[in-house]
């Protein structure tokens, strides 16, 4: 203000400025190259590595925060442990790590996951929490045997706490990312609706496995990959879907799951 005068603020300007400002981000936001679905590490990797590379992201997440299992560690001891390849992501974000012994390292917790959502921010993913996908939508391509994900059903994870009866709103998309955690949840749907097979061994979710670290930070990332025309799984929906273990509190895994499952998207974007 000139002359030192002072601004009265006027609350029909504050409430504007929200409406206004989150329309234009969301009517940006409906036609995607790719949609995340699910806030955790893999997906917060996937959405940066994404939007890195110029690509139109957004990242819908079901709670107020965005992290997932990250903020906890384990069993609420807010330390998690990576290996070599895990901590080279952490570098490149830079997120600080500390050697423990050979081969194991250790970060903030809080740090990690601030820090991933604030890169992919910055990268140019956009944001949508407080929103949970609840169904999708599965057209035909390239002929009537084929079918593949084209879009996603939303709604406030309000509604759906309410159990309200709100009919809910569409997204387009070219690919779609399962980063949904233990419940794989997108998986599920459309394993129940689409009528068709999921691309693994027996046709469906084959269900994750008890605790083995070792086998199954591997396993993510074999298991990151398309499993439904359209969708790729990542982190824990990675090893739910075609069946292999957990890996307790160690983040490697689901941050390369991230990174593999951005590389995998970006490469048919680019060459098909
Ligand atoms: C919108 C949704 C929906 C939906 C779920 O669980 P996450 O942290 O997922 P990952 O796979 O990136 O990381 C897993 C890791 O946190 C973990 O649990 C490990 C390593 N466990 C090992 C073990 O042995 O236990 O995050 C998934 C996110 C959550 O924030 C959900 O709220 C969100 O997805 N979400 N968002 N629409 N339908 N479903």
């Amino acid at each position: 203000m000139e002359n030192g005068e002072t601004m009265t603020l006027d609350e029909q300007v504050i409430t504007k400025a929200i409406i206004r400002r989150f329309t234009e981000k969301w009517l940006d936001n409906l036609d995607l190259d790719v949609a995340v679905v699910g806030g955790g590490p893999s997906g917060l990797v996937a959405a940066y590595y994404l939007a890195s590379r110029g690509k139109k992201v957004a990242l819908f997440e079901r709670k107020l925060s965005i992290g997932g299992g990250l903020w906890g560690g384990g069993m609420m001891l807010n330390e998690i442990v990576v290996q070599d390849e895990g901590k080279q992501i952490l570098d490149e974000l830079g997120i600080a790590t500390a050697l423990f012994q050979p081969g194991y390292f250790t970060a903030d917790a809080v740090e990690t996951t601030t820090t991933l959502a604030s890169q992919a921010c910055r990268a140019g993913a956009k944001f949508f929490n407080l929103m949970s996908v609840e169904d999708v939508i599965i057209r035909r391509s390239n002929g009537p045997a084929s079918t593949k994900v084209v879009g996603l059903v939303v709604n406030w994870t309000a509604v759906e706490m309410a159990r309200l009866h709100v009919d809910p709103l569409t997204i387009r998309t070219q690919y779609t990312i399962d980063a949904t955690g233990h419940a794989t949840e997108l998986m599920h749907i459309i394993e129940r609706k689409s009528g068709s097979k999921l691309l693994t061994e027996t046709g469906g979710v084959v269900g994750e496995k008890s605790l083995w670290a070792d086998v199954a930070e591997q396993t993510t990332l074999k298991n990151t990959r398309e499993a439904f025309p359209g969708v790729y799984v990542a982190g824990m929906a990675a090893n739910a879907t075609f069946g292999s273990h957990r890996m307790g509190p160690i983040f490697g895994g689901m941050l390369l799951s991230g990174k593999k499952a951005a590389e995998l998207i970006i490469d048919r974007l680019e060459n098909t």
